[in-house]
């Protein structure tokens, strides 16, 4: 049977991780889910304990490393653990678990390394978020993909799925990842260029309801400087790949 893992980034998720973890697993009964949590206490330490599902596992880091670091952290132990497909997404209730099925028979039939559940294709929505947040999500894409060029609609959703060549590709080349939702354009353009299979598909994103953001002026501040390091990656990987052909 197919082995699909689910990374779940958690920051101060309390009221949110126990619902998330319990709906996925009614969608997926055979998914398991691996949740790395920063919250400096143990409140969603503790809402997994009461949970008590034996394939929902939480690893508490309990200091804000970003959810870059995160996800990577779990990549990498999903692939020590031979997971087929590995899937990110928040804990906020904005990537709609009843899509997970979709997504893997899409990346399965069409042989897929990433797909992305893309805001910006036709047939998506994005629900509830003010326009101050669809401004600046709009304007982010714009300039990663002016910069990255990198030819998908949503460089910064964070709900997607990988195969497993891509998660080994990832945790081989993204061991320092930007903090926050940069890192998602840096893996992209690490995938990309190497000539990894990649695709979008249809998604409706819903505003958090519970819990709050940590969308701050630090964050955005990170965003740029990873922008210009994935830009200069880009440059790297074409030097490899032509050293290689030469090696050949
Ligand atoms: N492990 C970990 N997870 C994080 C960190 N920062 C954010 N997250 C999680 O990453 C996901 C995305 O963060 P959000 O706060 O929802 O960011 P956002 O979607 O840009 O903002 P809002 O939805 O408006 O709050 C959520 O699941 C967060 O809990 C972090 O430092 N460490
Ligand atoms: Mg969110």
């Amino acid at each position: 049977m197919t082995k699909l893992s689910v990374i779940i980034p958690s920051y101060k998720e309390s009221e949110n991780i126990a619902r998330l973890s319990k709906r996925i697993i009614e969608v997926m009964p055979s998914a398991r889910i691996f949740i790395v949590d920063d919250t400096p206490d143990d409140s969603c330490v503790k809402e997994i304990e009461k949970l008590a599902l034996e394939n929902v596992e939480l690893f508490h880091r309990g200091a804000k490393g970003g959810r870059g670091s995160a996800v990577i952290h779990g990549l990498k132990v999903q692939v020590e653990r031979g997971s087929d497909y590995i899937l990110e997404m928040d804990a906020d209730f904005s990537h709609p678990p009843e899509q997970i099925p979709e997504m893997l028979e899409k990346m399965q039939r069409e042989n897929l390394d990433l797909l992305i559940a893309s805001r910006y294709i036709e047939g998506s929505e994005i629900k509830n978020w003010p326009l101050s947040r669809k401004l600046f999500s709009a304007f982010a894409n714009r300039i990663a993909r002016l910069f990255l060029r990198v030819p998908v609609r949503d460089y910064t959703n964070g709900y997607r799925l990988y195969s497993k060549r891509a998660a080994v590709q990832i945790v081989k080349s993204c061991q320092k990842p930007s903090k926050g939702f940069i890192a998602l354009s840096e893996i992209l353009v690490n995938l990309y260029y190497r000539g990894y299979a990649i695709s979008e598909i249809r998604t409706c994103f819903m505003n958090r309801v519970r819990g709050e953001s940590s969308l701050s002026s630090a964050e955005i501040k990170d965003a740029i400087k990873g922008l210009v390091k994935t830009f200069f990656t880009i440059a790297s990987i074409k030097r490899e790949r032509k050293a290689q052909v030469i090696a050949q």
